[in-house]
């Protein structure tokens, strides 16, 4: 760059260069932030180069070699999508021009809760962004995409290095017609604990200011004052609410009384009065059957005629689609699906075979299966680039033995992901006993996160220790549990339908406190002036609404992010692969750091360990010889 600046000098051009020029001219040493930039993206290569990936990979498999190439897209603004409606007449004028509509609607999952159980959550910004005009343009018609919340949030920052607002702005600029759904964990807004009620107010607030339009809240034990908390939060700032049950048991099942149609019929009509805009049904592990669903979204459908309902599921053991189709029979008006090539097995039933099954009939979704072909094309080829973190790397195919153990479909991936990689991939079946005896000593729980956490802990203590669930019972007031389940049993998520089970409870407990009723009151209000003053010290800058908010809910995720940065600069300029596994000696090639400005590097060599435990890793950029040193770590 300072031989740009000299190069691009008028005096210099005009040859008018003397001994002095250089020491006349300071302004040469000027070195634009690009340079900066440059820089500190050469550190991360070298970094990746010496140490290996900055976020760990759960296999060694391979990124794909290739960037996926999006679907063309026609010139022009994308055709109008029920955005506009929303804008046009808010949301309880949506939610009537959702239930008039012909046909079933779809939400498009692909960018969320998809990626979220096959691929741990990793899919970044960069892919989804490069897909994000064809979605725009090929699905206008969808009810909605769903493409936050839920685990994104803290993976973004986590292990992807890059800030979850920017991805939604990102997008919501580059698909400005359909409606944007996340996943908010009720009063856990997208963490994994309670919240103070002014965090969770004002995460809706900015979310809805950022661009989110439709909030589905849920609670992991259906406790209504948390529900109630996050419709709330969604309705004042403005947004759809779409309050969901989440539904487990089976209601087609009459020896399975917990939670049996009367126990759903209770909960709607409480979401109902709290000012929900759409009703959901979110079947976190897939456990709707068709028969099930015709009976929970039938009898919903006769209580609340009005209602726009919503359905979710995950095809664990297969059967998703069939559900899906049932729930269209018996009057839902919209339903989740995935990408073929992000479909299926944990994730959602297959948006192609459920575009195809309605095709002609008066659940016709009016989507041209040809759009479902491009798009999948493109998430085959972009799912290749993290195969490090793809369940079918270890996992070939669903499992119906979802109805016994009742794993949420994130959670399922996640466990055999762990059990694999403890070398106990055997065990995983008696991981998924254990599950299930876990959920019968909790008192039978509705099982998302975090209450699956819980169980999930459970279970796993379980299998290590070698205890039976008559062990556990009997022994419940000398053994020591998790933490989490012990505050489980606190009180410090919510209370579970039915009440904690007794005695274990008290056996755990013994006098240890209880949190009465709903977690969250007795928080105090965070302060965000002394967080901001406090972020401000300690990073450099005074922080915006949307990083308060960062920061509130995962403080050391949050600095460890703006350490990152600081040290890298931005990273999502890079392709997956070059991010995830770096480059390989001889690799050439381009990284466009903004619109116009494109670094062409060479990764040329990597040093010798030096006596400060250092290596020299050399580079070309843009046709000029660059070294750093990295710190080997390894
Ligand atoms: C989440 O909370 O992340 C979920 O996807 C629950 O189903
Ligand atoms: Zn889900």
């Amino acid at each position: 760059p300072f031989l740009q600046n000299v190069l691009a000098h008028p005096q210099f051009l005009g040859g008018a260069v003397d001994t002095q020029f250089i020491d006349e001219n300071p302004e040469l040493f000027l070195l634009r932030p690009a340079h900066n930039r440059a820089q500190k993206l050469l550190h991360y290569l070298g970094h990746v180069m010496v140490n290996g990936p900055s976020t760990p990979l759960p296999v060694q498999a391979k990124a794909a070699p290739v960037e996926p190439a999006a679907p063309p897209v026609p010139v022009g603004p994308p055709p109008a999508g029920l955005r506009a409606v929303l804008g046009r007449e808010g949301p309880a004028g949506f939610a009537r021009a959702v239930r008039a509509h012909r046909g079933l609607l779809l939400t498009d999952t692909t960018f969320r809760d998809a990626h979220q159980s096959l691929l741990a959550t990793r899919v970044r910004s960069r892919d989804l962004k490069r897909v994000a005009p064809f979605v725009a343009h090929a699905f206008s018609g969808l009810f909605s995409i769903e493409n936050w919340g839920g685990a994104t949030f803290d993976v973004a920052m986590r292990f992807l290095h890059e800030c979850p607002w920017q991805r939604l702005r990102d997008l919501r600029q580059l698909i400005p017609n359909v409606p944007f759904q996340m996943l908010l964990r009720g009063a856990n807004a997208v963490g994994y604990t309670n919240y103070p009620d002014n965090v969770v107010y004002r995460f809706c607030e900015v979310a809805a200011a950022n661009g989110m339009d439709v909030f589905r809240v849920f609670d992991s034990l259906n406790y209504v004052p948390n529900l109630v908390l996050g419709v709330e939060a969604a309705g004042r700032a403005g947004a759809v609410v779409e309050a969901a049950i989440s539904y487990t048991g089976d209601v087609a099942d009459p020896a399975r009384t917990k939670y049996g149609l009367d126990y759903y019929l209770r909960l709607a009509r409480e979401l109902v009065a709290a000012g929900t805009h759409i009703l959901c049904i979110k079947d976190m592990a897939g456990l709707l059957t068709p028969e099930a669903a015709r009976l929970l979204v039938g009898a919903l459908r006769q209580r609340f005629p009005e209602l726009p309902l919503h359905v979710h599921s995950h095809d664990t053991a297969g059967a998703a689609v069939a559900s899906m189709l049932a729930a269209a029979a018996a009057g839902a008006d919209v339903v989740d699906v995935a990408v073929d090539a992000m479909a299926g097995m944990t994730s959602q039933p297959s948006m192609g075979a459920l575009v195809a099954c309605a095709r002609g009939t008066p659940h016709d979704t009016g989507i041209a299966l040809e759009r479902v072909f491009e798009y999948s094309e493109y998430w085959e080829a972009a799912r290749g680039l993290y195969a490090a973190f793809d369940c079918t790397a270890t996992m070939k195919s669903g499992n119906a033995d979802v109805f016994e153990n009742e794993i949420p479909g994130g959670q399922y991936t996640n466990l055999h992901f762990q059990a694999h990689s403890m070398g106990l991939g055997h065990k995983f079946k008696e991981v998924k006993k254990a599950y299930a005896e876990a959920n019968k000593i909790l008192g039978d729980l509705i099982k998302v996160t975090p209450s699956s956490k819980i169980v999930g802990d459970l279970a796993q203590f379980m299998v290590q220790n070698g205890l039976s669930r008559a062990e556990v019972e009997a022994r419940a007031d000398e053994l020591s549990f998790p933490r989490s389940v012990v505050e489980f049993l606190q009180g410090h998520i919510g209370t579970p339908p039915g009440g904690f089970p007794e005695p274990f409870r008290s056996r755990v407990l013994k006098d240890l406190p209880r949190v009465e009723g709903r977690p969250g009151a007795s928080l105090p209000p965070l302060d965000f002036e002394a967080l901001g003053q406090e972020l401000a010290a300690r990073h450099g800058a005074p922080p915006g609404p949307e990083e308060l908010l960062s920061a509130a809910m995962y403080p050391k995720v949050y600095d460890d992010f703006r350490d990152f940065t600081a040290a890298f600069g931005p990273v999502d300029c890079l392709g997956t692969r070059l991010f995830l596994e770096g480059p390989k000696i001889a690799e050439e090639f381009e990284v466009e750091l903004e619109r116009g400005k494109t670094l062409h590097i060479k990764a040329l060599a990597l040093g010798d360990l030096n006596a400060a435990g250092q290596r020299e890793v050399f580079f070309e950029l843009n046709g000029q010889l660059r070294s750093i040193l990295v710190p080997d770590t390894r």
